[in-house]
Parts: C-alpha cells; structure tokens; sequence
C-alpha cells in the first residue's frame, strides 16, 4: 500500500469515525486538546458541512466539559501575531458549503475546564445553529494531534 493510498484510508476512516447529522448538517473529524497539560482552557476543532439548500449559521456551542463555551477565531493584530477573539454573530454556513474549523482559525472555545482533557476520552459538544438547530457531537480529546498542514502553526491551543 502506498503512502498516499495509506493516508487516504487513514483519513477516510477518521472522517467516519464520529459523525453527526442533523437535517444535513454533517460534522466531521471532530477533536478537542487542552491548551497544556495543567490547562483550564481548551479548543475543539471540525469539519462542519452544511448539505441543506439553504445558509446557516452556527451561533453557539455548549458542553458540560467547560464553565463556558464561546465560538473564537484568530485575527492578526499586528505582523504574524495572531489573537484570539470571540466571532461576533456566529459562524456563517452557506448552503452546500464545508466550514473548516482548524488550529490558528476558528475554533469551539473551552473555557473553564470541568476536568483535565484526558488523552483518548471523549466529550460531548452541543453545537446550535440557527436552522438546524442542536446537533449534539461526540468529540474525542487528542492532544497530540499536529496541527493541520495550512493552518497557521502552533498556537497557545
Ligand atoms: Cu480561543
């Protein structure tokens, strides 16, 4: 098996590995990591797919796993120094379109952790969108997942 064919199957069966669906909003390859090992703060990354006809909107995201949740992205304020800031009315899903919510992007920000993220345990993540309302997502915790290869590197998580 080649190295690309060894990948594709790696990837296709992480993508099939936690799916969630609700009235055509698919999420894929869900992962959360804490920020460090002693961290009260995390982040959970995803593929969030909005195969409805029409525009959506994620507009919040809650977990018993944290005192508060809260949608966050990155914006550059000033040369190459990226900050985190909360996305101000939601994350924009058009219709037929695949968010990407990656290391040094957007992210589901976990605030408040209730227990340290252990390696390989699971938490679940309600996610709220406008139309499709809440879509529960079981997340498992991989803090030794690299970041993706086009994010902008390793951040604070
Ligand atoms: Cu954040």
């Amino acid at each position: 098996m080649s190295f690309r064919t060894t990948f594709a199957a790696a990837f296709a069966a992480a993508l099939l590995s936690f799916p969630a669906f609700a009235e055509g909003i698919t999420v894929l390859d869900p992962y959360a990591r804490a920020a460090s090992p002693a961290a009260k703060s995390g982040a959970a990354f995803m593929m969030i797919r909005n195969e409805t006809d029409q525009d959506d909107t994620l507009i919040a995201a809650r977990t018993d796993a944290a005192a508060r949740v809260e949608l966050h992205t990155h914006i550059e304020v000033s040369d190459g120094v990226l900050q985190m800031t909360e996305i101000d009315g939601g994350i924009d899903l058009p219709a037929g379109g695949t968010h990407h919510m990656l290391r040094g992007g957007d992210h589901v920000m976990l605030m408040g952790l209730t227990a340290p993220l252990e390696q390989d345990a699971t938490i679940d993540v309600t996610l709220v969108f406008e139309k499709a309302g809440e879509v529960v997502v079981t997340i498992p915790i991989d803090n030794e997942r690299k970041p993706e290869a086009g994010a902008h590197g390793e951040h604070s998580h």
